[in-house]
């Protein structure tokens, strides 16, 4: 990667490793809009960001029926009606470091942040795969859509995943091709000049500078798909791992973290009042319908505002049941209670399946570190 790209990224991200280059935004900025600026954005990639020139750029759809279709950008632009959704997308590693303060794990060592949330514009798969010659009596023998990215290792393999036939065909899963992010082209480090969008899906499966789509009876052969990205029982190790025995994570589970106060934060008693934000999403659409927050360890709770707009504007009607692709942005501000000198900050949230968070880390920690969504406990101290 040359030095220009590296220089164009905001120096405010914290690097969480170079070669590739992997980074996350200082917590606070995350609540600091609803929709994450995509230089803010977290950045995650496996390989080298490849250069992808969009002029000569195409996009394969293999495996029906029909042959091979092959687009231009151009084509997907045009041939095609723009949709745009706003989702959030969560890294499976987010918050990682908390499992391995717990016992060491496997993987980049990701804060709270590897999670952000935009709008995405381009065509929907399901009418690129119906144009393609997509029938639903595919559905017979197909069960799963690959993506191939065109970013490749040294040996020439290039990034890959799979998601359901399912979630690619239907209506309501608003898969995209997005060929924007916040209105603009896909930045370089996101996926220009097309990646696919699965939202309510782990990060892993929304597969950048994308290349090539294939349906097929099988998942995704890529290490990715099959030896990564799987959970595992807190007594397996890496001894006794069979990476076959465990489901591909697709849909992530209920989560939410404090993007301010930081952890270690001194707050003065003459402010009286404290205010903790912090950000609340669920996988596969589900709606995150309330988040808790407690001052005291999780003695007592209060509930705390949502918002799903950006601060200032009106909020956007409910997304239709099993359809909320996007993250709340949640805010309490309450008394300092009088006596304490230090505070445990406790938030957790609970979706519209009423799936709630796990109390603390040990019982979901796994080797990989993923899946890490356990209550988020932030300490501070009370200057009197
Ligand atoms: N797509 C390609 N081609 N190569 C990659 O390394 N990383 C995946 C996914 N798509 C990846 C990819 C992972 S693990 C995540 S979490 C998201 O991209 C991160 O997307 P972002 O960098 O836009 O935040
Ligand atoms: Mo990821």
């Amino acid at each position: 990667e040359d030095l220009k790209k590296q220089q164009a990224r905001h120096p405010v991200l914290r690097i969480n490793s170079l070669k590739p280059f992997n980074a996350e935004p200082p917590p606070e900025i995350l609540s600091d809009s609803y929709i994450t600026p995509s230089a803010f954005f977290f950045k995650r990639n496996h390989l080298p960001v490849p250069q992808v020139d969009p002029a000569s750029y195409q996009l394969h759809v293999e495996g029906l029926p029909g042959g091979v279709l092959t687009l231009s950008l151009e084509d997907l632009k045009t041939r095609f009606p723009k949709h745009t959704i706003t989702a959030t997308l969560q890294c499976a590693g987010n918050r990682r470091s908390e499992m391995n303060k717990v016992k060491l794990v496997k993987g980049l060592n990701w804060g709270i942040a590897a999670i952000s949330n935009a709008t995405w514009s381009g065509a929907r798969l399901r009418d690129v795969l119906l144009a393609a010659g997509y029938k639903p009596d595919v559905a017979q023998w197909a069960r799963h859509v690959q993506f191939e990215g065109l970013d490749t290792d040294v040996t020439g393999t290039t990034y890959g995943a799979s998601v359901p036939l399912n979630k690619a065909v239907s209506e309501e899963g608003d898969v995209l091709l997005a060929y924007e992010m916040n209105g603009e082209d896909i930045p370089p480090d996101h996926g220009f000049p097309v990646r696919v969008v699965v939202p309510g899906t782990v990060g892993a499966r929304n597969v950048k500078w994308l290349g090539k789509i294939i349906v097929s009876a099988e998942e995704s052969s890529s290490h990715w798909q099959q030896n990564d990205y799987k959970g595992f029982s807190p007594g397996t190790d890496w001894d006794t791992v069979d990476f076959k025995s465990a489901p591909a994570i697709q849909e992530l589970p209920i989560q939410s973290a404090i993007t301010t106060p930081a952890d270690s934060a001194t707050i003065d008693r003459s402010d009286e009042t404290l205010t903790v934000k912090g950000y609340a999403w669920s996988g596969g659409g589900r709606e995150v319908v309330r988040v808790d927050v407690s001052l005291d360890g999780g003695k007592t709770w209060q509930v705390a505002q949502l918002r799903s707009s950006e601060k200032g504007q009106a909020p956007e009607p409910s997304p239709p049941p099993g359809r909320a692709w996007a993250w709340k942005l949640w805010e309490i501000t309450a008394p300092l209670p009088p006596d304490a000198q230090e505070l445990e900050i406790v938030c957790k949230a609970v979706d519209n399946s009423y799936n709630m968070q796990p109390d603390t880390v040990p019982p979901i920690w796994n080797l990989r570190g993923v899946l890490s969504n356990a209550w988020h406990r932030v300490k501070v101290k009370i200057r009197e």
